[in-house]
């Protein structure tokens, strides 16, 4: 634990690092943090400022919105769009990306996010999250769809906020993985988890099994030996683990390995997969491997996919390197 280091304090040391650096990217991380501490605090009272429940609408992916994705979309689209620091961004919650109102000011970054990340949990007072994935924009500061849809390899910085028991920041620029925890009391993150590394051996798995007559016979095969334990070809007992909240599960991962897989399914073959690419597997792959682990499709590195739409669905396998290389292995011995 490295007392004493504000999240402020981080990254104006970075920036120091960067002879180019305006102090633009230290400033969005303040904006981000800030509306997080926002959404943190909304979460943690809950019914008693009635944000529990429906909100009576859908989202673009069809899916019920819960009264709490609408609030924390909109506290993340007001401070994004004022803050003068990026000149677009995408929502999980909308359907086109949106640009910045002629009073304020664009700036060189580009933000795609996840208001509430696991928000079919948030009745049940369970872990829920916000995801976040900063991109450079274009020069013009005009972006098209077209610089939204960029590789995960391409994102400057990735970052996601947990509101459990405690609220923490995870944070990866491409220089390791440092978490950081929300101080109630002084309302500043701290830096409580520098340069975490996800162990690269695990004997812990995390899947939705009510799906499994639906999966591929790479993942069945490798869900059947992990569940076989000491008697099958693994020869070690496999625990299991599914919070159906990606951020707490990467976080899990991030702290003591594992292995967690929403891999593609036949159910409905115009969705492959059940997480969305540019607001979850993107942003996740990339703290996944700056903290030592692996991100694929089973097919394919995540993060050089090329994006064709903002809301693009994918299967993800991600965690400890050599669980995923394992699943990798499996899809390419059957061809
Ligand atoms: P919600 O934000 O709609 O709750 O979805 C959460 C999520 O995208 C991801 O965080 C979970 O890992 C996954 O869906 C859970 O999906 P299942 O409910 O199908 O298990």
């Amino acid at each position: 634990m490295s007392n004493n280091v504000t999240l402020n304090q981080f990254l104006i040391q970075q920036q120091r690092n960067v002879l180019e650096a305006s102090g633009t990217f230290t400033l969005l991380l303040n904006t981000l943090a800030t509306a997080c501490k926002a959404i943190a605090h909304q979460v943690k009272q809950g019914d008693l400022i009635d944000v529990l429940g429906s909100a009576g609408s859908e989202n673009v992916q069809g899916e019920v919105q819960k009264k709490l994705d609408v609030i924390t979309h909109d506290i993340m689209v007001h401070a994004l769009q004022s803050s003068g620091q990026v000149a677009g961004l995408a929502s999980e919650e909308e359907e086109e990306f949106l640009t910045i109102p002629g009073e304020y000011p664009k700036g060189k970054y580009l933000v795609l996010f996840d208001p509430l990340d696991g928000s079919s949990n948030i009745d049940i007072n369970m872990t829920v999250g916000t995801i976040f994935s900063i991109l450079r924009a274009p020069e013009s500061l005009e972006p098209s769809l077209g610089d939204f849809l960029r590789k995960g390899s391409e994102q400057v910085c990735a970052g996601f906020v947990l509101y459990g028991p405690a609220t923490m920041m995870i944070l990866t620029t491409g220089q390791g993985v440092n978490g950081f925890t929300l101080d109630q009391e002084i309302g500043e993150f701290m830096l409580t988890h520098p340069n975490i590394r996800i162990p690269e051996a695990t004997q812990e798995f995390a899947i939705n099994m009510s799906n499994q007559r639906f999966w591929e016979a790479p993942i069945k095969r490798y869900v059947d030996e992990c569940v076989l334990g000491d008697t099958g070809p693994r020869g070690k007992n496999f625990n299991m683990r599914w919070i159906a909240s990606m951020v707490a599960e990467v976080y899990r991962i991030l702290t003591r390995g594992g292995i967690f897989m929403y891999p593609y399914d036949i159910r409905d073959p115009s969705k492959p997969g059940r997480l969305r690419l540019m607001y979850e597997a993107n942003p996740m792959g990339f703290i996944v491997e700056q903290a030592g682990g692996l991100c694929s499709t089973g097919r394919a590195r995540i993060l050089e996919l090329q994006p064709s739409e903002l809301h693009q669905r994918v299967p993800v396998i991600l965690g400890s390197k050599q669980e995923v290389e394992r699943v990798e292995s499996y899809f390419q011995s059957q061809g």
